[in-house]
């Protein structure tokens, strides 16, 4: 495999690095929290995207949110799983990204947040970039740094 230069890093974008809808766990805004709990615990993630029958981005669902939902004074209430719709619980304030957007805006944004969902200019939903799509590229471009430059050589970092 060629070395990866830094113009090439910087030259990726969030399409590159993004990981298609179709591949994507997620729930609908009308769904019972039941079934958020289900998609959750078989597909292993913590937090998963909302989204409308459009396909539009309207929140995202966490484990956590919905154990909250239901824990009592005393235990968790479990029946209420099946009363309360996902978009009783979701959180709103979700952070997003374009496919166009680069490399640079896409690492920053990954400080702060595990995956960043990606949508198109009208708000529909197109994919995500995650933390570890990030930092695999990183990863790969650090240490072919130490291999061509292992005299601390630093002309090119
Ligand atoms: P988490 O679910 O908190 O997962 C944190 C990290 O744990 C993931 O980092 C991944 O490295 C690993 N991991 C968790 N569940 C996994 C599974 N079922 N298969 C393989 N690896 C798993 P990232 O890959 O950077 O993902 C960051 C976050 O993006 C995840 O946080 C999750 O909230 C979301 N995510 C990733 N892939 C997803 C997908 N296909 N569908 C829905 N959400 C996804």
């Amino acid at each position: 495999m060629a070395k990866l230069e830094l113009q090439e890093l910087t030259g990726i974008t969030v399409e590159d690095l993004m990981i298609e809808s179709e591949k994507v766990a997620h729930v609908q805004l009308n769904n019972p929290l039941e079934h958020a709990l289900l998609v959750l615990v078989k597909s292993g993630y913590s937090v998963i995207p909302v989204l409308d029958h459009t396909y539009r981005l309207q929140g995202m669902i966490s484990k956590t949110a919905i154990l909250n939902e239901v824990l009592g004074m005393e235990r968790f209430e479990m029946e209420k799983l099946s009363e309360i719709k996902v978009s009783e619980t979701m959180l709103l304030d979700v952070p997003v990204l374009k496919k166009s957007d680069s490399f640079l805006t896409a690492l920053k944004a990954v400080v702060n947040h595990a995956f960043l969902c990606v949508l198109d200019e009208e708000g529909y939903f197109e994919g995500i970039l995650t933390r570890r799509a990030i930092l695999k590229k990183m990863n790969r471009y650090l240490h072919e740094q130490v291999h061509y430059h292992p005299t601390g050589d630093k002309t090119n970092v």
